[in-house]
């Protein structure tokens, strides 16, 4: 019996001794050292009590030896749980036993409060530093350096990611083998990658940009990868260079166009630019198109159905579209009420049906039925029209969510918290345009009557429970929230009321 995710992503690269990862210390990793250590760890795994199907949750630094986790895991059938770094223990807790992961890999500095709350969760409990090190890799030294990949079937869950939800509750989206594999050989095809790629990679690798559209397509096609730990302006502008492709939120080409380094030369030997994750302005680009002769290939995706649309690789890359669906993914623009179709040009929540849409929502049947269809579209919760031609435009969002630099962020978990400081009447928290990160996290108060709320100690609150990302980067004292007829916070109203409040002030 075979493990198709394994067999078709990492073990048909067995024996390969061409390069896999090249590292910002120079070394190079090659498939099979690779596969060797993943197959280590995968041993470890087993002696740990980790069976097919139970949980592995990780919270750990990016670096080859969480890539190799990864696949330890599916190469040992475990359903991988990976968890942004940026988590306090208070959202990690959810994250634990929620999924009920019997062991979890987290970062040696904060190996005491992890493991005590492991311990509490019923979990084992394993470290892993950004630089290979800890009690996995140790233990991993002494085992053998190949394994008997354990049998899964398509339809088996191979991965676990949280995406937050509307009432503030993380949902854990269940993906199987079959939706991770049906995405990374579409988009290899439609985006050309072959084993002559070389993709650059600074994404995280707790989501679905870095771990599933970059490395899974980069691992299908047998290229290698330029592996950094995260965005930094440097090492991107020395990297280039040495890469075929890049892929990045609108975050890192932004970024990239503000530094005069950036030129038409750095760039002409690039195949590829690709962005996604949050909306990339046609004004980006445009100005990365004067810059660089390229255009910037925007895709669509998101969390619980890998990648959606995509626009062409050789016809009109069109500025502000998504593209189109996928080869494979059926997309249709609806009533957010009713359900129904609307007619063509209209805007219209998104829904999509494909083998890239997870199974559901892990012990969340109701939540599951509420966004999955009966008939297998998913209610994306975006609202989009199709153009003309036919090409997916993104035009906002039926979902209360902000997008900062590519990491979601749900407004009523922060509401939550804010509503329980003292002297707080309500709050609202709403995105408001921000030059580097897109959009960024801005808190209203109404104080209770009579009292002064504290924005230092509202801002300490945040900064006690939530991650850094998340906090509020500024927190506004009001007299009351704009509410219609219905008694609902108009949240458009206080969008429009702060929406140059990041804004650079015009030069003159
Ligand atoms: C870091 N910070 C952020 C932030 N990233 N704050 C808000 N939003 C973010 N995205 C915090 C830091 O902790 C720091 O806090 C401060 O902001 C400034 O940090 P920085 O050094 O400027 O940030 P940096 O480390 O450079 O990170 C920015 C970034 C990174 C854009 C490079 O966030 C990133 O790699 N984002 C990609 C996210 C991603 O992969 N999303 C894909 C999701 S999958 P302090 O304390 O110093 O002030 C998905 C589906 C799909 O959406 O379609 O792909
Ligand atoms: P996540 O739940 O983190 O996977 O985020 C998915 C969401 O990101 C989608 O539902 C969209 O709202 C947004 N998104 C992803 N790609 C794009 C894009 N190219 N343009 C606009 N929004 C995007």
């Amino acid at each position: 019996m075979s493990n198709p995710l394994y067999d078709r992503l990492f073990g048909c690269h067995a024996g390969r001794m061409s390069p896999f990862l090249h590292l910002p210390d120079g070394g190079t990793l090659t498939h099979d050292a690779f596969l060797r250590r993943a197959a280590q760890i995968a041993h470890v795994l087993t002696a740990r009590g980790l069976k097919p199907g139970d949980r592995l949750a990780a919270q750990v630094q990016k670096s080859p030896e969480a890539l190799a986790l990864y696949a330890a895991c599916a190469q040992a059938g475990v359903v991988f749980l990976p968890l942004n770094t940026a988590y306090t223990t208070d959202e990690l807790s959810y994250f634990i036993e929620n999924s009920g992961a019997k062991l979890v890999v987290g970062d040696p500095a904060r190996a005491d409060e992890l493991g005590a709350l492991s311990e509490k969760l019923g979990a084992r409990f394993d470290t892993l530093a950004g630089d290979g090190t800890g009690s996995l890799t140790a233990a991993a030294d002494d085992e053998p350096d190949s394994f008997d990949t354990v049998p899964r079937e398509a339809d088996d869950l191979a991965a676990f990611l949280y995406t937050s939800g509307t009432t503030g509750r993380s949902k854990g989206a269940m993906l199987t083998q079959a939706n991770l594999l049906s995405n990374a050989e579409t988009l290899v095809d439609h985006w050309r990658f072959t084993a002559d790629d070389v993709l650059l990679h600074a994404l995280p690798i707790f989501h679905t940009h870095g771990l599933f559209v970059a490395t899974n397509v980069t691992l299908a096609a047998g290229g290698a990868m330029i592996f950094l730990p995260k965005f930094d302006l440097e090492q991107i502008l020395d990297a280039l260079p040495r890469a075929t492709s890049m892929m990045g939120v609108p975050t890192f080409y932004t970024r990239l166009l503000d530094d005069p380094r950036f030129t038409r030369d750095l760039a002409q030997h690039m195949r590829l630019f690709i962005s996604g994750s949050a909306p990339l302005l046609e004004d980006t680009h445009r100005q990365f198109e004067a810059r660089t002769g390229h255009r910037i290939l925007e895709r669509y995706g998101m969390t619980e159905t890998n990648m959606n649309t995509s626009n062409p690789y050789d016809g009109e890359r069109r500025a502000g579209t998504v593209g189109f669906p996928l080869p494979g993914v059926e997309l249709k623009i609806c009533d957010p009420e009713t359900g129904a179709e609307v007619a063509q040009g209209e805007v219209g929540q998104i829904e999509v049906r494909g083998p890239n849409v997870f199974k559901g929502y892990w012990q969340m049947p109701e939540k599951t039925a509420a966004e999955l269809r009966e008939d297998g579209f998913f209610i994306t919760g975006d609202l989009g029209r199709l153009d003309a031609d036919g090409y997916v435009q993104i035009v906002g969002r039926n979902k209360d969510l902000i997008i900062s630099g590519g990491y979601n962020i749900y407004p009523k978990e922060i509401e939550l918290l804010l509503d329980d400081q003292p002297g707080v009447l309500e709050s609202a928290v709403i995105g408001v345009p921000h030059p580097d990160f897109g959009e960024t996290v801005l808190a209203l108060i109404v104080p209770q009557p009579g009292e002064t709320p504290d924005p230092e100690a509202i801002t300490a609150a945040c900064a006690e429970t939530l991650a850094r990302y998340k906090h509020p980067r500024k927190v506004l004292v009001i007299d009351e929230l704009p509410r219609n007829t219905m008694g609902k916070v108009q949240k458009n109203i206080l969008r429009d009321r702060y929406a140059t409040l990041f804004q650079p002030a015009p030069s003159n």
